[in-house]
């Protein structure tokens, strides 16, 4: 499918969305967020697909923020379909079975933090820069940063930079869990990419519970969460690969998974 604000590559089971709005360093605008939500749909629905990696265009920015221009002009019934539009995407993003990377390449501010945090794991180049700066525009994040980000990196560093609007660099992101990894710029895709790969010869059923397991999970207690560990642990002994796993280790071998989720 083509898109004008964005482009979807599938190769080797690996989908790679890239935001493409130069002209406003790939800022979130109505459009954008209509066809990322429609790329988002095309791959859930794509058996073939293992792994998304999800980036922006150029080297400036991942996304810089929802459109402040086309923001200004909303009406409130505007706004309130903006914002609908913007939760149900990323809270799609988050809901995929398959395992998502954001490879920030640049400014995530904003909109854009808040996408790349309802992904599965952050990689970014050096060049990268994050911030949550609604507050220097008299609002507030709007699509999940408020929740997502101190689950996070905690409260406290989540609330320093949500009350100040302060950016922090790629190697701060790091260091405050923010990021899993910092990468030379021309190495951030071939270091997603890397990753991706060795994720999509994972087994695609453990691949879906082990994500499961761990969103679910934060959402409720330990005890909880330990009983749905289990559920999605005999689920997963129910697929062929696990069989096939096991059964490779002990043959002294590599498994060959073959993704099929009955049988
Ligand atoms: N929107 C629209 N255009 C943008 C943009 C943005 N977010 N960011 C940059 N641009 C445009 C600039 O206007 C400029 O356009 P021209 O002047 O060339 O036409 C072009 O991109 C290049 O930007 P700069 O000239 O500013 O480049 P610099 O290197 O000087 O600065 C910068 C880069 C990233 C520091 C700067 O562009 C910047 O501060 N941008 C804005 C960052 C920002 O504040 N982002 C957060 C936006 S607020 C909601 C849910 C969510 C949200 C809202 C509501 N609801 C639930 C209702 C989300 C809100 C946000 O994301």
């Amino acid at each position: 499918m083509a898109y004008s604000t964005l482009q979807c590559t599938i190769e080797d089971g690996i989908a790679t969305i890239t935001i493409s709005r130069p002209q406003a360093l790939n800022a979130l605008n109505s459009l954008t967020l209509e066809e990322l939500s429609q790329a988002v749909d095309q791959i859930a629905s794509n058996q073939e697909v293992r792994v998304l990696i999800l980036t922006g265009s150029g080297e400036k920015a991942f996304v810089a923020g929802a459109d402040i221009s086309e923001m200004a002009t909303f009406t409130p019934l505007q706004a309130k379909a903006f914002a609908g539009k913007g939760q149900a995407v990323i809270s799609r993003l988050q809901g995929l079975a398959i395992p998502v990377i954001a490879a920030v390449n640049g400014y995530a501010l904003g909109g854009g933090c808040e996408l790349a945090l309802a992904c599965d794991f952050i990689y970014a180049s050096e060049k990268a820069t994050f911030g949550l700066p609604e507050i220097s525009l008299g609002l507030i994040p709007g699509f999940g940063g408020t929740q997502r980000l101190p689950r996070l990196i905690g409260p406290h560093a989540a609330k320093e930079m949500i009350l100040t609007g302060k950016y922090v660099a790629a190697s701060e992101a790091c260091r405050i869990g923010l990021v899993s990894q910092v990468f030379a710029p021309q190495e951030l895709m071939g270091g997603a990419l890397a990753t991706a790969k060795i994720m999509a010869s994972r087994g695609k059923a453990a691949l879906r519970a082990a994500k499961q397991a761990v969103n679910q999970g934060l959402n409720t207690d330990l005890a909880t969460g330990l009983v749905i560990e289990c559920d999605a642990f005999a689920l997963c002994m129910a697929s062929p690969d696990a069989r096939e796993g096991t059964k490779a280790f002990l043959e002294k071998r590599k498994p060959v998974f073959t993704g099929a989720l009955n049988g």
